[in-house]
């Protein structure tokens, strides 16, 4: 499990875009900016030295450019997910293609199981799965054989009642170097126990959706102490306008599959 990566798959949002699912606040998203903020995004990701394959937008699926929830890619093996929200069920069959470019025999989490992309986060020595609206017991419990085939351990966290987080990685994020940016109300789970953790300020929680990618970290604009206390633990943000996609829940792990190098 490492943070080095090759490739991003990305898939721009829809003319559907503000039809998504939403418990934000926030408003309506403006579909123009949206736009341009994902087209910063994937050249973020190029500067991080990835290549970024663009699939084209799905109108029939308002959510479909949060790709990470319908596919986890581990090592060179792929898990099709089972996302918890009908609405996106068919996200999975419409990224499965461009998954068997990289792993043409997929395994899949099967009902009753559900599991979205964005309830794992890889670390150095263990996976962590979210328990949430979205992902169910027994997702996790398909998630945790699947891994353990290849020897990863994993444990879960349940986020049920962590108020404001849709997904775990709402609230949690792998840096490298033994560290998650975490959330305070995630902060003294006992599965992040031997972590070093960078715990968010409570008005920054946003920026605790963060990606490692290669020698930088894409961090959303707009959460400058976070960015002071990854400057000072030695790391490279990289900031990225996240305002459209957060109005629908969305963050920028959400945005890509990253295939590990
Ligand atoms: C949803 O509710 O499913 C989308 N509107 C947002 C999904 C965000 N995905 C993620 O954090 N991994």
């Amino acid at each position: 499990m490492s943070q080095r990566f090759t490739h991003a798959l990305v898939r721009p949002p829809g003319r559907t875009f503000a039809d998504g699912l939403t418990t934000a606040d926030l408003g309506a998203p403006d579909l123009e900016l949206a736009l341009e903020q994902h087209a910063a995004y994937c050249r973020a990701l190029g500067a991080c030295g990835l290549e970024v394959i663009q699939l084209p937008a799905d109108d029939a699926f308002p959510d479909s450019t949060f790709v990470e929830d319908t596919a986890l890619l581990v090592g060179r093996r792929a898990l099709l997910a089972r996302p918890g929200a009908p609405s996106r069920a068919g996200e999975v069959e419409a990224i499965a293609p461009a998954i068997a470019r990289w792993c043409p025999a997929p395994a899949r989490i099967d009902a009753p199981g559900t599991l979205d992309g964005g309830d794992v986060c890889e670390t150095d020595r263990l996976v962590l799965i979210g328990l949430s609206e979205r992902t169910n017991e027994e997702g996790a419990r398909q998630l945790a054989r699947w891994l353990a085939e290849e020897s990863i351990p994993s444990a879960t966290i349940d986020v049920h009642d962590v108020p404001g987080i849709l997904h775990l990685k709402s609230g949690l994020s792998w840096l490298g170097e033994g560290r998650l940016a975490v959330i305070p109300a995630l902060a003294g789970h006992p599965a992040l126990a031997g972590f070093g953790l960078v715990t968010v300020e409570p008005e920054e929680s946003y920026a605790a959706n963060c990606v490692r990618i290669n020698d930088r970290v894409l961090v959303a604009r707009g959460n400058p102490r976070f960015e002071a206390a990854l400057r000072e633990r030695g790391y490279d943000p990289l900031p990225v306008a996240m305002s459209e996609f957060a109005r629908m829940d969305g963050g920028l792990t959400c945005l890509s599959l990253r295939r590990p190098a």
